[in-house]
């Protein structure tokens, strides 16, 4: 894992401050910057009608987060806070995980600084401002979304010094980055990090090879998970509500308890309990194994 400590991020953020934020410098994107968003954000508008969840898509049109270059954080948080009480601060890049929570519980999203060059379009393990905001931002828009990432701070918070971070690590991973929704018309995405790919908006709701599997609070936080491929399961969710009820106030104690006898389950492992929306394939991770496909 990368080093993510203060001092390592001064040497290229000598303005950083206790809480690993930094000044966005708006002003400070070049013309090429905001042209990256944009191609990258009509890429997706194309894409997501249809796929992405209404409560995104609505977010992103008020918002207006499809073009006109990156967004000023001042002025997104100005009108986010209208509406859901959120903020929007610019950090380096990725977070401690009591950094993390501390700011989501207080209702403010870290928003990585810099954009990836036209030559990394499509893949890209640190989370950039494209990813944080185009990805993330919408959903925040949605009051009772916007509650539930409070509330996963929240938890967090609460569940330090138990020693399962990895274990809500995974929940924040299969839901706020991954997660899918059920809707009357079909399977919907909600997930920042399916909504801000190209290649993965598809995947996730259309090929065959991916679990995809009824959410259930416990059995996500068994799963592992993959940073550097497509997933091979996604989780769906009922509604928002759903999710909120599983995780706010919660006491994760006992959680943590029951989840400490269990073994982990691998990211395309079936487990018996399972409700079960569509048996994967496997074939696409398979033949990533063999090295029969390009890097995605
Ligand atoms: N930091 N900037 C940033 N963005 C994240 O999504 C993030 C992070 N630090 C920790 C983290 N996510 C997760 O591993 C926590 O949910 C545990
Ligand atoms: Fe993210």
């Amino acid at each position: 894992m990368a080093d993510i400590s203060l001092e390592s991020y001064r040497a290229d953020y000598p303005d950083i401050a206790g809480d690993y934020t930094v000044p966005q410098r708006w002003a400070a994107y070049t013309d090429e910057e905001h042209a990256v968003w944009d191609l990258l954000g009509q890429r997706q508008a194309r894409l997501l009608p249809g796929r992405a969840c209404e409560a995104f898509l609505s977010g992103l049109e008020s918002l207006g987060l499809q073009a006109g270059g990156i967004p000023d954080f001042e002025r997104l948080s100005e009108v986010l806070t209208a509406r859901t009480g959120w903020r929007i601060v610019a950090v380096p890049g990725l977070v401690p995980d009591d950094v993390f929570f501390e700011h989501l519980a207080n209702r403010r999203f870290p928003a990585g600084r810099f954009i990836r060059r036209r030559d990394q379009l499509d893949y890209l393990q640190e989370p950039d401002v494209f990813h944080d905001v185009f990805g993330h931002v919408p959903m925040l828009a949605h009051p009772v979304f916007a509650d539930y990432l409070q509330a996963y701070g929240e938890g967090g918070l609460r569940a330090q010094g138990l020693g399962m971070l990895p274990q809500l690590a995974r929940l924040y991973w299969y839901t706020v980055e991954f997660g899918l929704l059920t809707t009357t018309q079909g399977l919907r995405i909600y997930g920042a990090g399916i909504v801000s790919s190209a290649s993965e908006s598809v995947f996730a709701l259309e090929d065959a090879s991916p679990h995809r599997v009824a959410f259930a609070l416990e059995r996500v936080m068994r799963t592992r998970y993959r940073i550097d491929d497509f997933q091979q399961v996604y989780f769906v969710i009922e509604n928002f509500e759903q999710l909120l009820r599983q995780t706010a106030e919660r006491d994760f104690g006992p959680v943590y308890q029951r989840l400490a006898r269990l073994d982990d389950l691998a990211p395309d492992a079936l487990a018996a309990e399972d409700q079960v929306l569509h048996h994967g394939t496997q074939a696409y991770a398979r033949a990533r194994r063999a090295g029969l496909t390009g890097t995605a």
